[in-house]
């Protein structure tokens, strides 16, 4: 993803500085290096690195720390503004009445986005509809169509109607009962002069909201013009980020933004409809910087609460930072947690998790496959409840009795013994991270609040303890 790389060397980088009571221009040089490599290996605009780099290494050198702060919490505070800086804001979506329209080049993931975005709505309690006016791709309504269906919201479309402009008509019409309109579009090669009027013509029809541009995270540079034309058009309000999951860096895109003085609505992470990030840039930059990133977790732990509310009541985090970690304790995790995405990835999130931590792990810690899961599942089933309480009276003897009464294979018991050996390890090294960052960790999980991060003596900058650069 974006940066991705940046958040590792950086963390080394500045954990040199760890110690040191002043700052000399050789260690925020060094600092500066690293973003600076690391941004254009991303394919950020290089100008946009050197504005950005010059302000990080003037800052630096230049602002008095508040006292108390120690150097290299300085300096990473300054490199955490700056980025949140350059990312921008996400684009203001209110929940409320609306119409969105979508354009981007062929195949930059419009209809996809275009469901993601009405699932994304539906999720926060509106009615969405999708309004699908390519008439230039033979298979485009089924697609729409399609994509309409999984996410469960309204369609419109006509197959055999010629004039997009006029599906867009009749399709705002159709769709009044629904609250939020969004308008998807053909794909353009290039902006040649006959789509280029064929889009201000729905745009003047449609009247949306705000106009969003779809592109591809794999785009490079020339996202910049694109844009750009864009934006001359029909005017550009936010941008979607595609394809995230895949090896792009998504670098061509943030030059995009920068360029036209827009932002970031969403992040595209994936072909299904729920594969859709609201962009957060001081979330993302936290998670960047290994602070984690509250403000998502929290969303995912709202949203498996909407899918599973029953199970997610039972979700209490307190019971893995206190007294044991019991088997009941490890499915109840499982599941939570398989709701809310991998468990490496959730980890990343919190703070004090990510990064340092992870790394210290054996890979396997980590790695419950859904299959293994299921078996787990299975094999609990068959144990009684003093072994679930308490798995260190499983011996060999009863081992061979949980496997036959679960038909499960006796390597597979005792993996599942080993798994929760090692999860209870893990949440050892948890218990071990400093009361204060865990509490406050809780507070805002339950509240469903912000990172936190605003301010000095966030999570890691206060050098008040526990997180990853605490110490
Ligand atoms: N991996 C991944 N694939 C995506 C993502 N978004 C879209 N795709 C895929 O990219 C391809 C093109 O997506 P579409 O949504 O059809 O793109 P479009 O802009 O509507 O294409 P045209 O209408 O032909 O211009 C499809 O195969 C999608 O499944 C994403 O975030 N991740
Ligand atoms: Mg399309």
């Amino acid at each position: 993803m974006v940066l991705d790389d940046l958040g590792s060397s950086l963390r080394s980088t500045l954990n040199d500085l760890r110690g040191k009571s002043r700052i000399s221009e050789e260690d925020v040089d060094e600092v500066v290096r690293e973003i600076q490599r690391s941004l254009i290996q991303a394919d950020v605009d290089i100008a946009l690195v050197q504005d950005l780099s010059d302000s990080i290494r003037n800052r630096a050198l230049d602002e008095e720390p508040p006292a108390g702060t120690s150097p290299r919490d300085w300096v990473l505070r300054i490199v955490y503004e700056e980025l949140v800086g350059l990312l921008g804001e996400s684009t203001e979506l209110p929940l409320e009445n609306q119409t969105i329209l979508l354009a981007g080049l062929y195949g930059s993931g419009k209809t996809t986005t275009a469901a993601k975005i009405a699932w994304w709505f539906s999720k926060k309690g509106l009615r969405p509809a999708i309004i699908q006016t390519d008439t230039d791709r033979p298979g485009a309504y089924d697609q729409a169509k399609q994509m309409a269906e999984n996410a469960e919201v309204d369609f419109y479309g006509d197959p055999d109607a010629e004039d997009p402009v006029e599906i867009a008509r009749e399709g705002l019409a159709a769709t009044e009962d629904a609250e939020v309109r969004i308008v998807d579009t053909a794909g353009r090669d290039a902006l040649n002069r006959e789509l280029v009027d064929q889009i201000e013509d729905i745009e003047a029809a449609a009247d949306p909201d705000r106009n969003l541009l779809v592109l591809d995270a794999a785009m490079g540079q020339s996202a910049k013009n694109q844009a750009q034309e864009f934006e001359e058009s029909i005017g550009i309000d936010g941008v979607v980020i595609t394809k995230l999951d895949g090896t792009a860096k998504g670098g061509g895109a943030l030059a995009a933004v920068d360029q036209t003085d827009s932002t970031i609505a969403f992040l595209g992470t994936g072909e299904t409809v729920k594969d859709i990030e609201r962009f957060e840039p001081s979330g993302f930059v936290s998670r960047l910087l290994g602070m984690g990133d509250l403000e998502q977790l929290a969303e995912r732990v709202e949203r498996a609460m909407a899918e599973t509310q029953e199970e997610a009541d039972d979700w209490e985090p307190e019971d893995i930072l206190e007294g044991s970690f019991t088997l009941r304790d490890m499915r109840k995790q499982m599941n939570a947690m398989n709701r809310m995405g991998p468990l490496d990835q959730v980890m990343d999130m919190i703070p004090g998790m990510g990064g340092g931590l992870m790394d210290q792990l054996p890979d396997d810690a980590m790695d419950i496959t859904e299959e293994r899961m299921r078996d787990f599942d299975v094999i609990m089933d068959s144990m009684t409840e003093e072994e679930l309480e308490n798995p260190r009276v499983v011996g060999a003897s009863r081992t061979g009795r949980i496997a036959r009464g679960s038909g499960k294979p006796e390597e597979r018991v005792r993996e599942l013994l080993e798994q929760h050996r090692m999860m209870e390890r893990t949440i050892k090294q948890f218990q071990g991270m400093g009361d204060a960052d865990m509490e406050r960790m809780m507070q805002q999980m339950q509240q469903g609040g912000g990172p936190g991060m605003g301010g000095p003596g966030g999570p890691g900058m206060g050098g008040g303890g526990g997180g990853p650069f605490g110490d």
